[in-house]
């Protein structure tokens, strides 16, 4: 399979396990999994056929490591990213000191008033580096980064959790815990 086939069925798997199973008639249970074999026919159904060699290439090799296979290897989820409601079973984990939020300047005056708001996922989403925001911002535009207190977050109780693949997870960052040049506060 070559780089650009693995995106397009990465792209397919994330859109149907995170946004929309019902549009191919896959169902997922409360934790987000799927049988994969119920995944795989329901992909050739609707027109996009995927063979099992190529979806554990794209779960062993997707560069974020979007999708995991549960212990067995029978069923499948996204590892973060959902619009539709699942509960991960993630444990409430103390995070960093700092995190970082990669977004773009035309949302800095509501995100100032407002903090980091999920919008359409279930959690807002931080990283542990500046690199990996600025990338997350860029998928929008001219990238900017906002710091993340998110020590005193936690010692204000407010809850993090880690997602598998390392992304972590807030429910809504209060704008006085947001630094950034505009904001006036450092
Ligand atoms: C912004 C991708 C106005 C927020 C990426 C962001 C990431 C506000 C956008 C993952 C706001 C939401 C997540 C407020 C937040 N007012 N705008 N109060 N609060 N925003 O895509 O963090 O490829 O849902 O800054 O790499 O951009 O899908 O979140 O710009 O890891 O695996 O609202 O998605 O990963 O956008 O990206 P998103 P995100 P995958």
């Amino acid at each position: 399979m070559n780089a650009r086939r693995a995106e397009r069925v990465s792209r397919y798997l994330s859109r149907h396990l995170r946004h929309a199973p019902d549009a191919i008639g896959v169902v997922l249970d409360a934790a987000g999994w799927t049988p994969v074999t119920d995944l795989l026919d329901a992909c050739a159904r609707s027109g996009f056929p995927i063979s099992r060699a190529e979806l554990d290439q794209v779960v062993a090799t997707s560069d974020k490591q979007r999708f995991a296979f549960d212990d067995t290897g029978q069923r499948i989820r996204a590892n973060q990213g959902h619009s539709v409601r699942v509960d991960l079973g993630l444990e409430t984990t103390p995070p960093p000191e700092v995190l970082y939020h990669g977004t773009i300047e035309s949302f800095l005056p509501a995100i100032r008033r407002e903090g980091l708001r999920p919008m359409g996922r279930h959690d807002v989403h931080l990283s542990t580096d500046s690199a990996t925001a600025r990338r997350v911002g860029a998928r929008r535009g001219q990238p900017v980064i906002l710091t993340v207190d998110s020590g005193a977050m936690h010692h204000a109780g407010h809850r993090f959790r880690r997602s598998a693949n390392g992304v972590w997870l807030a429910s809504h960052v209060p704008p006085g815990f947001l630094s950034h040049p505009q904001f006036g506060h450092s």
